[in-house]
């Protein structure tokens, strides 16, 4: 044992003192403490590619770039093996799996108990936020898979500089993760908000493993964040610069794979060039928000990187993200060409004639499978990890211990039917009933079936750390606590006509309704009072360079009061599963909601 380490089994005893204990559960062959540096990355790299973990790519075209293939069965979040551990059932709520912590560690003891024989468990101290910011929170992963160490070391602020952040005495998140077999019938992904710890076995699956993101970010954060009096949300963070040199910031929660990402990135689009906008991404995931000492709400992104969906990415849709993505990135369970480099649906390359898909099987453009149907190159949940600075618009307030003050905060699913392109909130509660009763079609980030409707509350379905009924009287106290809340608006850039087809171009064309978004928050555009809340008189929607008919834009913005009398009954039957539980204000909303929709109907 070296003297750094002594020094650091006496300075962080209690680190060390729980390191030993999941040793002796885990039985790795050797423990090894990550401290972050270049150096450390290239040796672990180098010991990845021997291992065949990652794959390096054609390191001409793509410096620094490597390829992961994930188990078939491990793909996605499984949300069905995702549980909150808490004393009593009611804490974890009707939208959550729920074991007492003693039952889920007694299960997952008996996964973990010698399942590193072999291998070594790596120690990440990281960091979520700035370290010393106020949102600051550390984390100690502990893990058997350098994949893993290699994404938190871009997802996370990871290394020596947490422990000396940490202090001796430092609380911390307990993260424990082993891929064990990578046995889907032995996978489960625990939280113990009571322990603060999280216990992943079973899986190499991002949202599964990278416990910083969703359990810690999230699952975990929304817990203290409603002890604590703050937000922990699956959102966005972009601002919006104009030439006169004003940055307006806007916060929106959309599902998973329903457009974070893309949005966050957003390349103004030809006709609204001349107006000069500048655009900073200051997050495409997950927003920490507290109210600070100026009555405003103000937002950091606790990661440092982007874990971003790739099929669809393609420099028409997200130019920033291929820019993003074209040196030290980690790509996951995409095709690979014969020349090291890599491809999927929606490039902007036509298709290989020949390739690997993402299990590393050949495949053409011809392939079909057992059903006839076209095999896919690339998986649909396929990822890139790529660092934040990476992307040419990320936001130099990334570092800002405070973070960049919200003025708007938006809602929105993927809706074939129903929600209208934007709408606005009446008011904050409205806002909040909006956001409580957001649906949308599921999609491949998850196992299950894709494009059924559900129910995805400000889109943290699958990460609220506790019920969700008490989730949402936690948003209603959070805005009696702004002193001016950022309006509410809800938006779908995924309605379609009768055939299916998206009826609005989408990506860089969003900022046509950003514009709007930001023009109602200054109180400078009127709007239509509907019953379901203010949409735009299209003539205020900037179309400059846009060939959009006036009839499909009416179509967009269409409300159609029987749909919305139908899903009023839908949402009630969804506050019903919370019972008495339900903050009696989410009622009157969706009750007031009715009366409007029936009084237009008439
Ligand atoms: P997570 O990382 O899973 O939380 O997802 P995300 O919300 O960041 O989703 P992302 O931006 O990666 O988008 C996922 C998919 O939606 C991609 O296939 C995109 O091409 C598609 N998409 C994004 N924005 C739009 C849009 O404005 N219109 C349409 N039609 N599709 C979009
Ligand atoms: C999501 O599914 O919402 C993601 C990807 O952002 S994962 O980190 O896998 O959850
Ligand atoms: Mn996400």
């Amino acid at each position: 044992m070296g003297v750094q380490e002594i020094l650091t089994m006496i300075k962080y005893a209690h680190v060390q003192e729980w390191v030993d204990r999941m040793a002796a559960m885990c039985q790795p062959d050797s423990v090894y403490w990550c401290d972050g540096s270049e150096e450390e990355k290239r040796r672990l790299t180098a010991e990845a590619l021997r291992s065949g973990e990652i794959m390096e790519l054609n390191q001409t075209v793509l410096p620094g770039c490597y390829l992961h293939r994930t188990a078939a069965n491990d793909v996605a979040r499984t949300e069905h093996l995702t549980y909150i551990c808490t004393s009593f059932q009611g804490d974890a709520g009707p939208t959550n799996n729920w074991m007492s912590p003693r039952e889920g560690y007694r299960k997952a003891r008996e996964y973990f108990s010698g399942a590193m024989k072999g291998r070594t468990m790596y120690v990440i101290p990281f960091a979520m936020g700035p370290i010393g910011s106020p949102f600051s929170k550390i984390g100690i992963e502990l893990t058997d898979s350098i994949y893993v160490v290699l994404n938190m070391r871009i997802m996370t602020r990871m290394g020596e500089s947490v422990l000396d952040a940490l202090g001796p005495k430092g609380e911390f998140t307990q993260c424990l993760h082993s891929k064990a077999d990578l046995d889907v019938n032995r996978r489960l992904i625990l939280h113990f908000p009571e322990d603060n710890a999280i216990w992943s076995v079973g899986s190499g699956y991002g949202g599964n493993v990278l416990l910083g993101k969703k359990c810690l970010a999230l699952r975990i954060a929304t817990v203290q964040a409603q002890r604590e009096k703050w937000l922990a949300e699956h959102m966005l963070i972009l601002g919006i610069e104009e030439p006169v040199g004003r940055v307006q910031y806007i916060a929106a929660a959309f599902p998973s794979a329903c457009g974070k990402t893309n949005l966050a990135m957003l390349l103004p689009p030809e006709g609204l060039k001349m107006k000069g906008y500048r655009i900073w991404t200051v997050g495409d995931d997950i927003a920490w928000m507290k109210v600070d000492t100026d009555g405003r709400l103000w937002a950091v992104n606790p990661e440092m990187g982007y874990f971003g969906v790739v099929p669809g990415t393609n420099s028409k849709t997200n130019f920033n993200a291929m820019a993003t993505i074209t040196h030290d990135t980690i790509y996951t369970n995409v095709a690979l060409k014969p020349d090291g480099t890599v491809w999927w649906e929606g490039h902007d390359d036509p298709p290989p004639a020949e390739a690997l898909d993402w299990q590393g099987k050949p495949w053409s453009p011809k392939a079909v499978g057992k059903d006839g149907k076209p095999l896919m190159a690339a998986h649909p949940n396929s990822r890139f990890t790529a660092p934040f600075t990476n992307c040419p618009t990320h936001s130099f307030r990334y570092e800002h211990h405070h973070g960049v003050p919200i003025s708007a905060i938006i809602f929105g699913g993927r809706r074939a039917t129903l929600a209208p392109l934007v709408y606005e909130a009446l008011n904050w509660e409205h806002g909040v009933y909006m956001g409580a009763s957001m649906a949308s079609e599921r999609t491949a980030a998850q196992v299950g079936a894709v494009g059924e409707v559900r129910r995805d509350p400000m889109a943290m379905l699958p990460f609220c750390g506790y019920n969700m009924a008490d989730y949402f009287g936690h948003w209603l106290d959070m805005g009696t606590r702004i002193r001016r809340p950022p309006k509410i608006f809800h938006v779908n850039w995924f309605r379609t006509d009768e055939k299916g087809k998206f009826l609005w171009p989408g990506f860089g064309e969003n900022l046509r309704i950003l514009e709007w978004i930001l023009a109602r928050q200054r109180d400078e555009v009127g709007g239509l009072e509907t019953p379901i809340g203010i949409v735009p008189n299209p003539k205020d929607i900037d179309m400059s360079g846009l060939d959009l008919p006036a009839e499909t834009m009416n179509q967009l913005l269409a409300i159609h009061p029987k749909d919305w009398l139908a899903e009023i009954d839908a949402v009630g039957q969804f506050f019903e599963t919370f019972g008495t539980r339900m903050p009696e204000e989410l009622w009157q909303q969706n009750e007031a909601l009715r009366r409007r929709v029936l009084a237009a109907a008439k």
